[in-house]
């Protein structure tokens, strides 16, 4: 009886006790699956917002070592290109990485009249100019807060392509994937929901918020 008894105690795992447990375990290799997906996905769209932050940080420091804004550049080597108002990032020429997570170089359009003044005093001029309406602007992006197609002026916008790795429409409208000389000068709200046809991370400097910043 007590051999029997201590037999027992001993005794292995009973099949329903095994089978449970599977279940659970993969329940468990079936969530972590769903789920890390996820948290790189994540991970790679956050990892987008803060460069595309960086970039906006880099180029008010341009201003201010060189009094006007950078000209975009032609190519995905980051540098440059004088005369151009739409295209890649100058990421070179701001001394900072230029691809996004998904491996996309970011994209630039910048307001014709602050890419050519010579100092902090006469870019703040123009930039007084442009938010009087004095000098017509002629960047703009859309402005939610006011009416669906309404748009304000803005002075630059800095753009990651996204997951699908391609500039969307209003940010690119001659269908190329890209933001270049083709393009009109209209460009979505920094705040649009990402949805299945729209997936770029933007930033853009409002002519008010960059006059308030430079002294
Ligand atoms: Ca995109
Ligand atoms: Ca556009
Ligand atoms: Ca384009």
């Amino acid at each position: 009886m007590s051999r029997r008894h201590g037999a027992s105690g001993r005794r292995g795992f009973t099949l329903i006790e095994v089978s449970i447990a599977l279940v659970i375990l993969g329940l468990l290799v079936g969530l972590g699956a769903q789920l890390l997906p996820m948290l790189v996905k994540q991970k790679k769209l956050s990892d987008s917002r803060m460069l595309v932050k960086e970039a906006k940080t880099a180029i008010i420091g341009y201003v201010m070592a060189t009094g006007r804004l950078p000209y975009a550049s032609a190519t995905t080597n980051g540098t440059v290109t004088t005369g151009r108002l739409s295209g890649y990032l100058p990421w070179a020429t701001l001394g900072m990485a230029g691809r996004d997570p998904y491996n996309t170089t970011l994209f630039y359009a910048v307001e014709s009249h602050l890419v050519n003044t010579t100092s902090t005093a006469q870019f703040k001029q123009r930039l007084a100019l442009l938010i009087s309406g004095a000098t017509t602007a002629d960047l703009f992006c859309v402005d939610t807060s006011v009416t669906p197609n309404a748009t304000v002026p803005v002075a630059f916008v800095v753009i990651s392509a996204g997951e699908n790795m391609r500039a969307d429409s209003p940010n690119d409208d001659n269908n190329n994937r890209r933001v270049d000389v083709n393009d009109d000068n209209r460009f979505a709200a920094p705040s649009r929901p990402i949805t299945s046809t729209y997936d770029d991370v933007l930033e853009s400097a409002g002519l008010p918020y960059l006059n308030g910043l430079i002294p």
